[in-house]
């Protein structure tokens, strides 16, 4: 007896501490965006903005989080606009500077959605463009069960769990639903998603009994779903006579009059329950026992409002199954604009944020104060903060992972003819052979194109993961196949569903791995290279958070011809171009593909490193017979190289990218009979060419003497004036800058129409990239130039 008196009182002193907390998180976040908006000087005169309804609705739910319930191996996505209380968070644990909270959303400042990258108190997951980090937290559930299950992690290693904070809004994204599937197949567990109720998003109040269909959801794949909907005054409400009909008429409520009442306060919710249920024995006396504070204190009683009831939630979880807790939530619970469907991007005026600071008890000049105006304990507040589980285990939440040591080249020699596709598959078929601790550390994807993008040489020597053990029933039938599909733990391909942000979502999580779990693994995705634009949102997400690794976006461009259609991408080498830490590549040849593989295993190994995007195609070409070399390897690597180097008096060149590369090679030499001087460049990555130039560039205006980038020096050996006639399977801008470089004339050729199916040369004609294009293109130059 004496022993669960003196555990009532621990329990009741953690209250009390988390209590305190959660107040002065709330103060702490409002505060912060109250100081950037109100009282930071703006040079611009543009809004801040920040989300002091959005921080207040989770306000309890984190501190309970992360003073409690979390443990380090835990990893967790914080809604974006929850960005200020994870950051207030983070301040009272002693990681996060005052400095950064006073910049909140200035350069340099704690960013205003939380940032793996960009903020420097540890965030785990990224988020900022709704669903996505919700999404990562299922794929990296899976990732750690794959680093278990092959024994890449210390075995004393605990999983963690992989916790969302998920506004309810986030689930109108579709990526959240594809992402629910994909985990049913994968029986994922060890995951938490902790849905903020306030049944509020952005322009309004979410429709009636959404909670319902959350429900069914969840339950149809497997989790298990936990509502948190009453607090504890209101479930002692519940208990007086008239109790029943109370929460009959919580229960039945409109989403939207329970917001409006909230907002209006006691008063309000006095003339309507009087109105709704004035004749049920009871109600009149339990309202007359509330003034209209303290009724507006029952009303807006939700669970996740209520420390107690988030703590009894959290803590009885004892099984890994997944988890959904849909927790009822006020959106501005406690602020003056509690409820009002407005208050998304609300803020407290001058005068609201007096009234606030009086009611939160902070004294004029104390309010970056961690610990001042709490009403509680000092010493043993900063004890407390100390002895949580999330304070304890490594300094740093980034764990180490050593480097996968490459071999000094690949044993991959093509001949005859090959596509950069086909070579692509052989590459990792005899990696896959090989018993390398690069082979070891590769881990294959894709979104149900696994064999079409001749992933299946690779899946053959390596199997699919599975935790669980499955046959490849077609082989135990003895039905003959090329493709084995048996599963197992110790398998090294994860088969996904057709879903493209799927595949970005797990490419995301493979490549955090090593920080995330300890544990490198060098992933590598193959995608149809137009469905890159289906997940691009997913893919920019997984740079962003500098996540590593190489995906192949195969076929590309209209050379997939008779099967192509709507199956062909325009846009994609710009994408490459355009999306930071990713490098793309479109080699023509299988020996320029094999450098750039083995290099792109060490590039995203590299600290200040990144993922690879390789475009490749279908296409079969004539392989060229010659020895890499050093020169060669460097040139490939850096994006281009003479395939004919111009002469000096040289008035034209023609450069290509990839699978166009015997019409630019037939072109030149018809071109080379009337102008033997003539050059033919082959560009292997655009992008490193550019990313090189604009470096160049940008060091030669701030400092002297910078050596020329790769791109000048190729094409200094090309007179100024002459004519580039670029050509490739893609948009046209994508080659058309390189004759600004050093002064050329630009004649673009390329793809800017799509969409239909033919066979190669009609369509290389059709949309002019065929040799008589280039050709007819070289003679407009030339004419152009006796013009000039
Ligand atoms: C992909 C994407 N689309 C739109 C937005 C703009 N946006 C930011 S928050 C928000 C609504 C969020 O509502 P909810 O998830 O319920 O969060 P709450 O603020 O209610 O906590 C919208 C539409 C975004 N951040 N990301
Ligand atoms: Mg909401």
């Amino acid at each position: 007896m004496a022993r669960t008196k003196s555990q009532a009182s621990v329990r009741d002193q953690k209250l009390a501490y988390l209590k305190a907390l959660e107040r002065k998180i709330l103060w702490l976040s409002s505060w912060t965006i109250h100081n950037a908006n109100h009282l930071r000087k703006s040079c611009d005169g543009l809004k801040v903005g920040g989300h002091q309804a959005s921080c207040a609705s989770v306000a309890t739910l984190m501190t309970a989080l992360y003073f409690d319930v979390l443990r380090p191996q835990d990893r967790v996505a914080v809604k974006p606009h929850a960005s200020p209380i994870f950051h207030a968070i983070q301040y009272l644990f002693g990681n996060q500077s005052c400095n950064k909270l006073k910049q909140f959303r200035a350069l340099g400042g704690a960013q205003a959605y939380p940032s793996r990258t960009k903020d420097s108190d540890e965030v785990d997951i990224s988020t900022g463009s709704v669903g996505l980090g919700v999404g990562l937290t299922l794929f990296s559930s899976i990732v750690q069960d794959y680093v278990q299950l092959h024994k890449l992690t210390k075995q004393e290693d605990q999983p963690g769990r992989m916790i969302a904070i998920v506004g309810d809004a986030e689930l109108d994204e579709g990526n959240v639903f594809e992402a629910l599937l994909e985990g049913w197949k994968h029986d994922v567990r060890n995951l938490w998603w902790m849905i903020d109720y306030n049944r509020q998003s952005l322009d309004r109040v979410v429709s009636d009994k959404l909670f319902q269909k959350i429900k069914d959801f969840f339950e149809a794949v497997g989790w298990q779903v936990v509502i948190l909907k009453y607090g504890n005054l209101q479930q002692a409400a519940f208990q007086r006579p008239g109790g029943d009909a109370l929460r009959q008429w919580i229960d039945d409520c409109p989403n939207e009059l329970y917001c409006a009442l909230t907002f209006k306060g006691g008063a309000a919710w006095r003339e309507r329950l009087l109105g709704d249920l004035g004749n049920v024995s009871g109600i009149r006396e339990l309202l007359g026992d509330h003034s209209n504070n303290s009724l507006q204190d029952l009303m807006t009683n939700l669970a996740g409002h209520d420390m107690e009831s988030v703590l009894d939630a959290l803590q009885s979880v004892d099984s890994d199954v997944p988890h959904c807790f849909i927790i009822y939530t006020i959106k501005g619970f406690g602020l003056p604009f509690a409820g009002h469907k407005d208050n998304h991007a609300g803020l407290m005026n001058l005068e609201q944020m007096a009234d606030f600071q009086r009611s939160m008890n902070v004294p004029q000049g104390d309010e970056w104060e961690p610990f001042s105006g709490m009403d509680i304990d000092e010493q043993g507040l900063r004890k407390f903060i100390e002895s949580v589980p999330f304070s304890q285990g490594s300094a740093s939440r980034r764990l180490d992972s050593e480097n996968v040591p490459l071999p000094v080249k690949l044993d991959f020699r093509a001949s005859g003819t090959m596509s950069t596709q086909d070579a692509f598959g052989r590459i990792l078929n005899d990696l896959g052979r090989s018993g390398s601790e690069l082979a070891k550390r590769i881990v294959t994807t894709s979104p149900d194109v696994t064999v079409s993008t001749n992933l299946g040489g690779w899946v053959n020597q390596r199997g699919i993961f599975n935790r669980a053990d499955r046959e490849d029933v077609f082989d135990s039938e003895k039905v003959v196949s090329m493709q084995k599909w048996a599963m197992s733990r110790n398998g090294q391909h994860i088969e996904l569903g057709i879903a493209e942000n799927n595949l970005f979502l797990m490419l995301a999580a493979l490549g955090l791995s090593g920080p995330m779990f300890g544990a490198r693994l060098l992933p590598v995705g193959t995608v149809y290279d137009p469905f890159i634009a289906r997940g691009l949102d997913a893919l920019i997400y997984a740079c962003y958070q500098d996540a590593r690794f190489m995906l192949a976006g195969t076929p590309s461009g209209v050379t997939l011809a008779p099967e192509g259609g709507a199956h062909q991408s325009i846009s994609t080498p710009l994408i490459g171009m355009g999306t930071p830490g990713l490098t793309s590549f479109e080699p023509a040849y299988a020996d320029e593909l094999t450098e750039i593989m083995l290099w792109g295993f060490g590039h995203m190994q590299e600290v200040n490193g990144g993922s690879i995007y390789l475009r490749l195609s279908t296409r079969g070409l004539d392989q060229p017979e010659r020895e890499m070399n050093n020169t060669l390897r460097n040139d490939i690597l850096n994006g281009a190289y003479w395939r004919r180097q111009p002469a000096a008096n040289a008035p034209l060149a023609v450069a290509y990218c990839g699978a166009l590369a015997d019409e630019a090679d037939a072109a030149i030499q018809a071109i080379l009979e009337d102008i033997p001087s003539a050059g033919l460049l082959a560009v292997t990555s655009p992008d490193r060419l550019h990313a090189n130039w604009r470096d160049t560039q940008s060091a030669r205006s701030r400092e002297q003497f910078v050596p020329p980038s790769h791109i000048e020096t190729l094409l200094r050996q090309l007179p100024p004036g002459a004519a580039l006639v670029s050509v490739l399977d893609g948009h046209p801008a994508a080659l058309s800058w390189l004759a600004s470089v050093v002064g050329h004339r630009s004649y673009p050729l390329g793809v800017s129409k799509f969409g239909e199916s033919g066979d190669v040369n009609g369509l290389y004609q059709k949309h002019r990239i065929d040799t008589g294009a280039i050709l007819d293109m070289a003679a407009l130059a030339c004419l152009d130039q006796t013009m000039i």
